[in-house]
């Protein structure tokens, strides 16, 4: 019997949690839905939106986070990270203070019509783990908040699973994908402290 308790986060709601708590953080989106919720929480300069190909948001991110000192959040969805999880070896390998790893887990491929995954036959956390990096699951908005203020305040990288259901947005992100590189480049070079 349901006890009451959300058993999906608010994908919108923990992408502002997430600004609240790292307002500075370079944020790299998978394409699609998780850059569609970001661009319309907040469009800014510091938003490395991807567009095209699938499991290159955490490659993305590990690369960013190795050539500069601003901490990186790559927002990753669950489809995408299934394309790509050898790469969390390579997390592991570095276990950046500097980096975060978040996954909208909404088991579906949402931005292309909402086709199931096979998340649900995989543990998320296990595979991290199994690999070295230090993984937790979250079912809650507010679990996630925790979840990343312990993520950001611990040493090495962390990754945080968060349950949540398909997002239906009519935000975009409004520029073309050379020029929000450009952007982000800009903005990090720009970094007086850098
Ligand atoms: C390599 C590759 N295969 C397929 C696609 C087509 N495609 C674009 S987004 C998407 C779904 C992504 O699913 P997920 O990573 O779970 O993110 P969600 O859409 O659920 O936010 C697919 C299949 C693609 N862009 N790249
Ligand atoms: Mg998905």
């Amino acid at each position: 019997m349901s006890d009451g308790t959300p058993k999906t986060a608010d994908q919108t709601a923990c992408t502002r949690r997430l600004l609240d708590v790292t307002p500075d953080a370079v944020l790299v989106s998978n394409l699609g839905v998780a850059s569609y919720v970001l661009a319309g929480v907040a469009d800014r300069e510091r938003n490395f939106y991807q567009w095209g190909s699938m499991g290159v948001t955490i490659p993305v991110g590990v690369g960013l986070a190795l050539v500069s000192d601003e901490h990186v959040t790559v927002l990753e969805g669950d489809g995408s990270l299934l394309m790509s999880l050898g790469e969390l070896t390579t997390v592991a390998q570095h276990n950046l203070d500097n980096l975060t790893v978040v996954v909208w887990d909404n088991e579906t491929y949402a931005t292309t019509g909402g086709q199931p995954t096979r998340s649900p036959a995989v543990d998320f956390v296990g595979v991290a783990e199994s690999c070295g990096v230090h993984a937790t699951e979250v079912h809650s908005t507010n679990a996630f908040e925790t979840a990343y203020r312990n993520a950001i305040a611990t040493d090495g990288t962390s990754m945080i699973v968060c349950r949540v259901d398909p997002v239906d947005t009519d935000d975009r992100p409004p520029i073309d994908y050379p020029t929000i590189a450009r952007r982000v480049r800009d903005a990090i070079a720009d970094d007086p402290d850098q």
